[in-house]
């Protein structure tokens, strides 16, 4: 088995759109869906990040794009089609460690000839504008003529499987013959944000061109061009199609004559040499973010599938863009930015590119305005930030949806899931801890710090009788249950982010009196300011049960009818309890995803052990992990009470989230959050890495039975550090001297030179 590659070895045309989410090729600018060119059934999806609009769309959503990848290929007037002939091979082919997708197949069509057929993809890591395709053509048993449509398809909507909804974003603007090559200029319908697909094809054998006959043609908003070749029997014929996009957004001026320029660039310079470059840019990729488990097949290529994925959706140079909960991978939400980004994916490129989790931290920043518009809109100060987010930073989470029956439901999550305000703040502080980086926490952290606690001032209530601040109105991360007052989660976190902001004033005071003084006129705000938020975060309310231990999830939640799951399913998931209704949830004590637990984990070293062992004790029994958010958060959990074979189990069932499809939707997008989910797992979890309340590096591993080894990479802090665990030492290897905690034991490691932890 290649744990390198992800493989389909039947075609199934009723498949092919959940097989597209998990072949896209994403590279941070844009991701094309693996939609089968040979094939009339999928989902189209052409995503570049940031591109959003609403016009008749209930919501702005990511827009998807014209379709640049559109070839058809005849025989004899016959076309190659993989639901019409009769499929004598198939295969498909995601090769992680080059991020190229292979699709072979012989096909034998209904005139009875075979054609066998290689073909290859790859959106480039090297230059974010191309993308590439190569096609090998083999008649097996005849020799003619074929003719090959070079398209690009303006005619791509949104919701295309949901007529009430379905929508297109952009007006085609122009269609051009390129001479040879074809190109189609589109403007978003709000923003008017132009995007120039062009695309052009070539056939050498040696020198010379095979391609003859061509033809341009725009029918209706698609642009193509046709040529014709004769092919012999038994004799492979190579096209490559090149592709290269741009966007009003990539600020160049004479976008039409600057991408042709640029698809002139890339024909001249080969399919070949770029791929090669990109395949470059992989292997450096992949030498910081690999995660190798031996042992363990599954497991090995589970999480090379996700941390593959992840590290797809991000574009360093970008500090506009995040990354949607569905990636770059589907329509799913719309295309909107979630707490998702900044708790389950951002640890990932804190740890391993901090460079890039800089840039998606700056995608909050840059959106500040958008975040004051919603607090002010709502009454409140400071910075709101979205529950669902675009480009802008204001609030777009639709208000009205359907429920499991189609009826229309009312969405709060946008008034109410207020937690990823204090998520954002606590994702500047997680890059901050491990990174060290004073200039980025003074130049923008303080000033997410200052304007997040101002709106928690301003939300939170004081209760005079019980003399406490309450926050009322709420949904935390369990999205079962609506309106409650003082979520645990919400309030804690409110709480720590109006404590770390007057940490931050008096960091920033050191560090840069003149900012401090300047951000503090810009903003209003003095001294006395950052001590009332620390008095205040002093006495938010935090339920607990009868002064125990045990957190409240929320306040009356343990006199809802208390629900414990007893039976699991084949994947080791929750079956309802007998007896629940599904539409009273809210009744119930059940709860749809981590919420306490969360809690404990982001801030683990406020918490004791067993804090974190009785918690986790009571809610696992009553979590159902309805969101795939929530199994990687107990697997983690679970190893550091000592749960470890539950840790697995929910390891696994977020690895295999998308591979085996096992929420039921990955046709709409990738579950961005358990990517990063799954990386977490395997580094904070089994690896064992946390950081102490001395800014410590920890490390205190424990593996599966199966696994032999398991070994990573994080940077910390400016240094590179490689882990192995094995099953009786560890062996660290750092490029800097180092001091770590391994089972709470100091240890001090020397530049370059291994350092052995025998169990
Ligand atoms: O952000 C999540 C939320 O926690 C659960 N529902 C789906 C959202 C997007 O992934």
């Amino acid at each position: 088995m290649n744990l390198w590659e992800i493989k389909q070895n039947n075609y199934n045309r009723k498949e092919n759109k959940k097989k597209e989410t998990i072949f896209t090729l994403a590279n941070g600018y844009r991701g094309l869906r693996g939609f089968n060119e040979f094939s009339n059934y999928g989902w189209k999806g052409n995503f570049i990040a940031g591109i959003y609009d609403k016009s008749e769309a209930q919501i702005q959503e990511i827009v998807n794009n014209p379709d640049p990848l559109a070839i058809k290929f005849y025989i004899n007037g016959e076309k190659i089609n993989l639901d019409e002939g009769r499929i004598i091979k198939y295969e498909r082919n995601l090769n992680m460690k080059k991020a190229v997708l292979n699709t072979n197949f012989e096909l034998e069509l209904e005139s009875g000839k075979i054609v066998e057929v290689f073909s290859e993809r790859f959106v480039s890591k090297n230059n974010l504008h191309r993308w590439g395709a190569k096609y090998q053509i083999k008649p097996k048993n005849f020799s003619g003529k074929l003719v090959i449509e070079n398209i690009i398809d303006g005619t791509v909507t949104n919701s295309a499987n949901d007529p009430y909804n379905e929508v297109r974003h952009y007006y085609v603007e122009k269609m051009k013959d390129l001479k040879p090559g074809i190109s189609l200029r589109t403007v978003t319908k709000d923003k008017k944000i132009s995007v120039v697909e062009s695309t052009t094809i070539r056939c050498f054998r040696e020198s010379e061109n095979l391609l003859t006959n061509r033809k341009f043609v725009v029918l209706g908003e698609q642009v193509k061009e046709l040529y014709e070749l004769n092919i012999k029997e038994n004799q492979v014929y190579t096209i490559y199609k090149y592709g290269v996009t741009f966007t009003s957004r990539d600020n160049i001026s004479n976008l039409d004559e600057f991408t042709e320029k640029e698809l002139n660039n890339f024909a001249f310079v080969g399919y070949e040499d770029e791929l090669k470059k990109h395949i470059e840019q992989w292997d450096k990729i992949w030498e910081n973010i690999d995660i190798e488990i031996k042992g363990d097949e599954k497991a090995q290529l589970g999480i090379r599938f996700n941390v593959f994925h992840l590290v797809s959706c991000a574009n360093k140079d970008d500090p506009r863009v995040s990354i949607p909960a569905k990636g770059l991978h589907g329509e799913g939400y719309k295309g909107h930015i979630f707490w998702d980004t900044e708790i389950y994916m951002l640890p990932f490129f804190i740890y391993t590119q901090p460079e890039t989790a800089k840039s998606l931290l700056l995608y909050r920043y840059n959106t500040s305005d958008g975040a004051r518009k919603n607090a002010m809109l709502n009454g409140y100060k400071g910075t709101q930030f979205a529950w669902e987010s675009t480009d802008d930073g204001l609030e777009t989470t639709p208000k009205w949806g359907k429920d499991y029956l189609g009826d229309p439901v009312r969405i709060w999550t946008g008034d109410e899931e207020i937690h990823i305000t204090a998520d954002v703040a606590f994702a500047y502080w997680d890059y901050f801890r491990a990174t060290n980086d004073e200039q980025f926490m003074i130049d923008y952290g303080a000033e997410i710090f200052f304007e997040t606690a101002k709106f928690w001032e301003s939300r939170v209530e004081y209760n005079y009788q019980k003399d406490r601040y309450e926050i009322k109105g709420v949904i935390g991360p369990d999205e079962f249950h609506e309106h409650v007052n003082n979520n645990a989660y919400t309030n804690y976190m409110a709480k720590w982010n109006l404590s770390k902001a007057f940490e931050i004033s008096k960091l920033l005071k050191e560090k840069d009196p003149i900012k401090y003084e300047r951000l503090c006129v810009d903003l209003g705000l003095s001294e006395k300011d950052f001590i009332r938020w620390n008095n205040i975060s002093d006495k938010i309310y935090i339920p607990r049960y009868n002064g125990t231990k045990l957190i409240e999830q929320f306040e009356g939640y343990f006199n809802l009818k208390d629900y414990i799951i007893t039976e699991w399913d084949k994947n080791r998931m929750p079956v309802w309890p007998k007896g629940v209704e599904l539409d009273k949830l809210n009744k119930t004590q059940l709860v749809k995803q981590a919420d306490v637990v969360m809690l404990l984990l982001l801030l683990e070293d406020e918490f004791d052990d067993e804090t974190k062992k009785i918690n986790y004790e009571y809610y696992e029994k009553r979590t159902m992990h309805k969101s795939s958010l929530s199994p990687s958060m107990y697997s983690i959990m679970g190893l550091k009470v000592g749960d470890t074979h539950n840790a697995y189990e929910y390891f696994i069932k977020t690895v295999m989230t998308d591979l085996e499809d096992n929420q039921g939707n990955s046709e709409y997008g990738l579950h961005a959050a358990s990517t990063g989910g799954s990386w977490q797992c395997v580094v904070f979890g089994f690896g064992g890495l946390s950081v102490d309340e001395e800014g410590v590096l920890n490390f205190k591993p424990w593996l599966p039975e199966q696994w032999e080894e398991l070994s990573f990479k994080v940077t910390w802090r400016g240094a590179k550090l490689k882990v192995d665990i094995l099953r009786d030492k560890i062996i660290f290897l750092s490029d800097q001297n180092l001091k770590i905690k391994v089972f709470s034991e100091d240890c001090g490691l020397e530049q370059y030179k291994p350092f052995e932890y025998k169990f």
